[in-house]
């Protein structure tokens, strides 16, 4: 049995108290892997790693030579990238096809971007008068690392997630202690290696394994020598971990939940449309936070698009992560299953009708173990149902028509999240002025999940608090110190 451990201070280590905890494939539900489960100890230790690493070498390591260093990780991630790719699938059950295409290459993408930001970003100066004599008086600003920045990350894009924050986090001069989801801890060690290959040195990435709460992600996030907070998951631990914050008052950046609108007027480009929301609804099975959950389809082409999508739903293929015509893999977990099925069954009581799905598949023996599950499509349903209003994060959509533009943007803007939207048409000026008024931190027009990492990343409302991407992350990841010179 493979063993997953902590990584702190360019180690390996168990825990002391010699805890584990077994990490269940997806596909399969066998073990495959012991995860070593990180006490408070451990946290220590990491923490304290991190801290003498910013203190030390990373500290005071020439920014141009920080930055070729990250570059290596990248072309690390990319030289192993099989390794990583195995790992990945392994610990998701997500299909092949789509963890070398998007989580694998973006790991390693979102070292390169932020090196290359950090060696090219202007300083603020502002020239003024002493009052008192007339003098001049140059003001500048430096960006100085924020210091020991604690990473919680989910499951649904393991490496991407977590890289998309250590990634900005290191190329600004920070130390990081990653709390990987404990359902899929596997390519947060891995990196270790990584960082190990490519001379980074010991205690500026380290990895403590577990839980939230009382176990390792509740000891990071309560750990007074934590100066940020970095958090990718649901908006109910996003509060937990908010109050945890507040002592100390560490800083927090958090991308949290969404229930994602999709609106498509009759105008849109009909097989575009279908073939884009299908996309949003469907791929890693529903467990995206930017995916969409609520579609609002313009009447006149309402019954039409249901149809559509119904039979893109059903042309999936649910199976094997390896075989490349695989479109749909497992959910995460039996427990995450449990969960997504207690909303089939609720949108039934509810009152939809269900055009496709609703519950488990028929799999082949050797699959039978798996948190295998129907795409999903329901219409029928009030504004006020559960299915409309909570995320459920599984394959799976409530379709409803709309009879003007206004009434899409009330019905899009009808709920407490505020991720992403994305809005189908071929009328430019109704593009603009949907996209400008849906409440939300990413409005995509013709097109989802398209993202150019220099541009600002996050939600609004309950779906998190601050930007990251490109120099927004410089916003967490640094602290400006003005600098005030009387010449
Ligand atoms: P989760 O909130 O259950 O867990 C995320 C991480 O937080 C895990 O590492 C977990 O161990 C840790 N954690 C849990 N409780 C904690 C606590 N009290 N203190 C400290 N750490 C704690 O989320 P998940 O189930 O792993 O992921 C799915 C959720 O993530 C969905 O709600 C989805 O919308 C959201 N998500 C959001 C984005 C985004 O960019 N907005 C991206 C991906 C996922
Ligand atoms: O692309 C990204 O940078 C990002 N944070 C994606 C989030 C996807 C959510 O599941």
């Amino acid at each position: 049995m493979k063993d997953v451990l902590n990584f702190i201070d360019g180690r390996y280590v168990s825990g002391t108290s010699g805890k584990t905890f077994a990490n269940r494939s997806p596909v399969t539900g066998d073990v495959i892997s012991l995860v070593h489960e990180a006490g408070k100890a451990e946290v220590d230790a990491a923490v304290r790693a991190a801290r003498a690493a910013l203190d030390g070498p990373w500290g005071s390591m020439p920014l141009p030579e920080r930055a070729a260093l990250l570059h290596r990780v990248a072309d690390e991630i990319n030289r192993r990238f099989d390794d990583f790719l195995d790992a990945e699938v392994a610990d998701t059950g997500k299909p092949v096809s789509l963890a070398s295409h998007i989580d694998i290459p973006r790991g390693a993408a979102n070292f390169k971007i932020f090196a290359d930001m950090i060696k090219n970003v202007p300083t603020e100066a502002f020239e003024m008068t002493d009052p008192s004599d007339g003098g001049r008086v140059l003001n500048y600003g430096v960006r100085v690392p924020k210091g020991v920045i604690a990473v919680v990350s989910p499951w649904n894009l393991p490496l991407l997630l977590m890289t998309w924050k250590v990634g900005p986090a290191l190329a600004c001069g920070n130390t990081v202690v990653v709390k990987p989801s404990e359902e899929t801890p596997t390519t947060a060690a891995l990196l270790g290696e990584v960082m190990n290959a490519c001379g980074v040195p010991p205690g500026v990435y380290n990895v403590v394994h577990g839980f939230g709460p009382d176990s390792a992600g509740e000891f990071l996030t309560r750990h007074p020598g934590v100066d940020g907070i970095t958090f990718t998951g649901e908006t109910s631990t996003g509060t937990a971990i908010m109050k945890a914050a507040a002592d100390g008052v560490r800083a927090v950046s958090f991308e949290m939940g969404g229930k994602n609108a999709g609106i498509v007027f009759a105008d849109a480009d009909f097989d575009k449309a279908v073939a884009g929301i299908a996309r949003a609804a469907f791929v890693n099975c529903g467990q995206v936070c930017l995916g969409t959950e609520r579609v609002y389809v313009e009447r006149p082409i309402f019954d039409k698009f249901v149809a559509a999508l119904k039979a893109k739903a059903e042309a999936l293929k649910i199976g094997a992560p390896s075989d490349p015509d695989t479109g749909l893999g497992p959910l995460i977990s039996h427990t995450h299953r449990d969960k997504v099925l207690s909303y089939y069954r609720k949108a039934v009581e509810e009152g939809a009708t269900v055009v496709t799905g609703g519950g488990v598949p028929d799999m082949p023996e050797a699959l039978a173990g798996g948190a295998w599950i129907q795409p999903t499509i329901w219409t029928g349903l009030s504004d006020d149902a559960a299915v409309v209003r909570e995320e459920i994060f599984g394959p799976c959509c409530h379709i409803r028509p709309f009879d003007t533009e206004e009434e899409a943007i009330r019905l899009a803007n009808d709920t407490d999240y505020g991720l992403a939207t994305t809005v189908w048409t071929q009328n430019l000026s109704r593009a603009h002025r949907v996209a400008g008024k849906i409440d939300v931190g990413i409005a995509w027009v013709n097109s989802w999940f398209l993202r150019d990492l220099r541009t600002a990343f996050g939600g609004a409302k309950q779906s998190g608090i601050g930007r990251e991407g490109g120099v927004h992350s410089l916003e967490f990841y640094t602290e400006l110190r003005n600098v005030c010179v009387k010449l």
